[in-house]
């Protein structure tokens, strides 16, 4: 078949020396190996049964993590971006290895943070779903997380930005310390952006307390009923700068409505214009304070999620408006972290990965003219969908790895990876031990991510939400339902029996349904997406 033949290309070779055999963890491995034997994909599997030990003699690197919001796989330009230059980003792909075909673990922001942090699909645990801003902690304390495991092993660990995992124990009181929180689940320290920019409470939170809260204007929240006198977008329309499009017509902070209910703080309140300002200076005094010791840093930009209210000095930087302006403040925001590693000369013994939670979208909630001022841009490349959708472009994200003393410099990888797998690949090469327990979903994919592994993972499962798709080599299955398409406004598109199956060497847009030309595969797929939405694969 040609695309077997198309895969064999790409067999992962063990790489020598290192080599060495690793055993499975759980009988579901067999199982799932037969199914991809019996369907004549097994050179997969030889990335089952070798590992490559990470080189003894380079030393522990940092790692900094930057973590965007809501770009899309066509949003930069090393991406094939229109209308908008990131000439930062560009510099990590110039100096670095730029993945094809990686995936963030779900098609919204919460699962796949979630997943990210704990080697965990996200759809194994109910509550890690989006979020409303006074969630409890999703993450109990003491999960073994990908921070947990770092800082285990003697590395400093900081998360700054935006959060959306919960915090607290489910009734929250932000006038008291916060707890728990990402200190409970392995991060030492902590500036928050507690749920998303366009979600109360409008504050910033470091190390469990509200920043500049003023005791006399004690901050309540609500999600059901409106509390307190303020505006909201609702009922005072004329107060906004930016209208909102659906939803996000509670309590206006700073001109802009929001979802959800919030009084009194008004001192501790945070200005969206200076968000990036405010989130980057943090992240550079975490990486200025950490210089000595391995540290990890956790960048979570707020850009460029709704409301998108870029600083004026990025105003008409893009031929976007908005949404293009906002890519170039998020492009700012890595240039602070890069200029930082250059200064302290740390960049090159610092692995930096470049990514994103989750697709593209365009109206997500307010009248900022993100679809009028478009223009050519393709926001998910050629892929089709985007946030909230189960199509590549919901998943597939723009991944780039630099490490200048490991990594190969101005490299393409075609490897299918997962964020799933930072938690165990990053906790080995930081010299972790893997947990018996724990991490469940996360696989060493340490060759991949280095770029000497051109396979990466044999199998995938995406998520948007309550449905699943899954990936196998270059086979992508969606089971019967419905998943959105359009950028928002959105459609939904009917998968009717026996779902859909695309080939995506030769349909990378998705656009040939052949499920029932291949309907054998297409049921091992749907039996194959069970088992593991069952149990893990706890493959090494
Ligand atoms: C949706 C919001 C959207 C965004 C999203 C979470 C409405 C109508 N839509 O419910 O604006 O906040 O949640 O985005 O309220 S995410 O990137 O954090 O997953
Ligand atoms: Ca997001």
């Amino acid at each position: 078949m040609a695309e077997i033949a198309k895969m064999d290309a790409f067999s992962f070779q063990p790489s020598g020396v290192g080599s060495q055999p690793i055993r499975s963890r759980s009988n579901l491995v067999p199982v799932l190996s037969a199914i991809v034997v019996a369907l004549g994909l097994s050179h997969l599997l030889q990335r089952e049964v070798h590992a490559t030990t990470s080189d003894e003699s380079t030393k522990r690197p940092n790692i900094v993590l930057l973590y965007t919001d809501d770009v899309g796989y066509g949003d930069v330009s090393c991406y094939g971006a229109t209308g908008v230059e990131t000439p930062h980003v560009d510099r990590l792909a110039r100096e670095g290895l730029r993945f094809t075909d990686a995936h963030c673990s779900a098609a919204t922001c919460t699962p796949s943070r979630y997943a990210l942090l704990t080697g965990s699909y996200a759809f194994r645990n109910k509550g890690a779903r989006i979020l409303s801003g006074n969630a409890g902690a999703i993450i109990k304390p003491g999960t073994i997380t990908l921070p947990s495991l770092l800082q285990q092993t003697g590395y400093a660990t900081g998360v700054v930005g935006k959060w959306h995992l919960g915090l607290g124990d489910g009734a929250v009181d932000w006038n008291k310390a916060v707890k728990p929180g990402p200190n409970e689940i392995g991060f030492d320290y902590h500036f928050l952006i507690p749920a998303t920019g366009d979600r109360v409470p409008c504050v910033y939170l470091e190390q469990g307390r509200v920043v500049d809260l003023d005791p006399a204007d004690p901050i309540q929240t609500s999600y059901g009923k409106p509390i307190g006198k303020g505006p909201t977008g609702k009922d005072r329309p004329d107060l906004l700068k930016q209208m909102w499009s659906h939803g996000h017509n509670a309590t206006i902070v700073n001109g802009i409505s929001r979802i959800g209910f919030m009084t009194g703080g008004k001192k501790a309140r945070w200005v969206d214009e200076d968000m990036a300002d405010v989130i980057s200076h943090k992240a550079v005094s975490f990486i200025e304070a950490n210089k000595q010791k391995p540290f990890f840093l956790f960048f979570s930009t707020h850009d460029i999620h709704v409301p998108r209210v870029p600083h004026s000095r990025f105003s008409g930087k893009s031929t976007m408006g908005l949404r293009g302006d906002a890519i170039v403040q998020m492009d700012w925001c890595v240039g602070q972290i890069l200029k930082t590693l250059d200064r302290l000369k740390l960049t090159e013994n610092t692995l930096v990965i470049f990514t994103s939670d989750n697709g593209p979208v365009l109206d997500d909630g307010y009248v900022d003219q993100a679809n009028e001022k478009l223009g050519e841009h393709q926001p998910a490349g050629d892929f089709r969908g985007g946030k909230y959708s189960l199509f590549e472009g919901g998943t597939r994200v723009p991944f780039i790895v630099r490490w200048p003393e490991r990594v190969k410099p101005g490299t393409e990888t075609k490897a299918l990876f997962g964020q799933v797998d930072l938690a165990a690949t990053l906790s080995k090469l930081a010299g972790a031990e893997r947990p018996d327990a724990g991490l469940p979903d996360s696989h060493d994919e340490l060759d991949a991510l280095l770029g000497d592994d051109p396979v990466g993972r044999p199998h995938l499962v995406h998520e948007a939400p309550r449905s699943l798709a899954l990936r196998v080599g270059q086979w992508k299955f969606i089971p019967p339902g419905a998943t959105r398409e359009k950028l928002g406004p959105w459609n939904n598109v009917k998968i009717a029996k026996p779902g859909f199956l695309f080939e995506l060497t030769t349909d990378p847009g998705e656009t040939r349904n052949v499920a029932i030309d291949h309907l054998d595969r297409t049921t091992e797929f749907a039996a194959m997406l069970a088992k593991l939405r069952e149990q893990a694969d706890h493959s090494p």
